[in-house]
């Protein structure tokens, strides 16, 4: 059987040790400093006979497999008994807890790890405090809330994944269901992807018009603060009982509560830990939209990412369904839209490091999808897909991270025409129908892939054109060969 062979430096430290509670597979010993302490024998340790010495550890018999822990405040007396073990078990691994020794002071060794005693147990207090002032929160939340008949969990209009994650898990704490604590917006979900969201987790979120907050008589806010409304809100809406945001902190209204933790990734993950402090049980679903959330927000903890978020991240993530996750970011594709992607796959090529595959008439949501799959050609940095959906051209954008920010070249490209924008790696762009054939005479396949191509060239490398990133929005129209877009598929 492996030991631990823990060797401790004085009574006090011994103690500690026992205190803390000593493993099942641990011998424990200890060097008594002088005479007096000699005779107080810490209950379970044995003394090391004759000090700190090779002859002392031998008598302890260490086996092939065993580690040793040396727990001390001082140098001299870790270097000493790194020398008596290696001389008697020279292979075995040494981990040394000390919060006063620095790593330059220990020994050649072929396999010794310095690490903190007192400040590690300090740093699971200090997580025990965290917990105890989430968990503060959470009764001060429930002493406000739970007297309420009806609770509004208003999100902000087009809500995004952290949003809907964080309500859904404040009803979850406040221990209701949806009709006492309605997911409620003034705006419609627009993306597909949040749509596709809700759809996966089947949460509900409803469009309200501002009068009617006044039907709740409780109004949580999260990962939104009421001034964002603007004066759209009515006043009830600048009143409200609680709000949770990540967020820089605005003036002009009045919570009860508030929580607002700028420094945070997600407001999703301010939830998760309400949860855990609560010791609320995590359902995979719920664990699913958390975890949904805080990658979505932090562009898989890449971006503004804390701690805290990584924490939570790893927490949902043990809680978490895969087979719902991939629901969520991976929607099944029409067949339709695989017919318009096998088209525009069969004459596909990657031109400057551009891959652009231009689908005609799709389901929205598998433009993202498909600019997804573009990215993985060979030779391609950027990916753009593009269709026809209602009555706009709309296209994805995703690159490699390693060149130019893709919000900032689809705001270029759509310059004057329509509206777009995004992120460092993902963007999207939406041009009327109208007003691209206004321009270039036509919404044709080919004529929608030269435009593109073209407008991306310039947007991606402004210098080679001497041109600045907004002289290179689409060009003007020109001839080419007419292939109607619109006789892509129709859903
Ligand atoms: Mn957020």
């Amino acid at each position: 059987m492996q030991r631990r062979i823990i060797v401790c430096d004085g009574a006090e430290l011994a103690r500690l040790w026992g205190r803390i509670g000593a493993g099942d597979a641990e011998a424990l010993t200890w060097v008594p400093r002088g005479e007096d302490e000699a005779r107080a024998r810490p209950p379970g340790f044995r003394s090391l006979p004759g000090g700190l010495g090779a002859e002392a550890i031998a008598k302890i018999e260490p086996g092939p497999t065993d580690h040793f822990g040396v727990v001390t405040e001082e140098a001299s007396f870790a270097r000493q008994a790194i020398a008596a073990i290696a001389g008697v078990a020279p292979g075995a691994p040494i981990l040394v807890l000390s919060d006063r020794i620095d790593e330059a002071e220990l020994p050649e060794h072929r396999c010794v790890r310095l690490g903190g005693l007192r400040s590690l147990v300090r740093d699971d207090l200090d997580d025990e405090f965290d917990h105890l002032a989430n968990w503060l929160q959470v009764v001060r939340i429930r002493e406000r809330l739970d007297p309420c008949e009806r609770i509004g969990i208003l999100l902000q209009p087009d809500p995004d994944p952290d949003g809907i994650a964080s309500g859904y898990a404040l009803r979850a704490l406040l221990g209701r269901k949806s009709p006492t604590a309605p997911l409620i917006s003034f705006g419609e979900i627009q993306r597909p992807e949040n749509r596709a969201m809700v759809e996966a987790l089947g949460i509900e979120v409803k469009t309200v018009h501002p009068d009617e907050l006044d039907t709740y008589d409780g109004l949580a806010l999260v990962d939104v603060q009421p001034t964002v409304f603007g004066d759209d809100a009515s006043e009830r809406a600048r009143k409200v009982d609680l709000v949770i945001d990540h967020h820089p902190e605005r003036s002009g209204y009045e919570a009860a509560i508030r929580d607002i933790r700028t420094d945070y990734g997600a407001t999703a993950t301010i939830l998760s830990e309400y949860l855990q402090a609560a010791r609320v049980e995590v359902r995979a679903r719920l664990a699913t939209a958390l975890l949904y959330g805080i990658k979505s927000d932090t562009q898989l903890l890449g971006r503004e990412t804390s701690r805290k978020d990584i924490l939570s991240f790893a927490f949902l993530h043990t809680h978490h369904s895969p087979a719902l996750l991939r629901r969520i970011e991976r929607p099944a594709l029409p067949v339709a839209g695989l017919r318009a992607l096998g088209r525009a796959l069969a004459r596909t090529e990657v031109r400057d490091g551009i891959h652009l595959l231009v689908l005609g008439r799709v389901r929205e949501d598998v433009i993202p999808q498909v600019a997804e799959l573009g990215l993985q050609t060979e030779g391609a940095e950027w990916s753009v897909a593009a269709g026809l959906v209602g009555p706009h051209l709309v296209f994805s954008v995703r690159n490699v991270g390693y060149v130019r920010a893709a919000g900032e070249v689809v705001r270029a490209v759509v310059d004057g025409l329509g509206v777009g924008g995004g992120h460092r790696t993902m963007a999207k762009g939406i041009i009327p129908t109208r007003a691209f054939r206004e321009r270039f005479g036509r919404v044709d396949r080919a004529t929608v892939g030269r435009v593109l191509l073209t407008a991306f060239e310039g947007a991606i490398r402004p210098d080679d054109t001497n041109a600045s990133a907004s002289d290179a929005a689409i060009p003007d129209a020109g001839d080419g060969p007419a292939t109607p877009l619109e006789l892509g598929e129709s859903e």
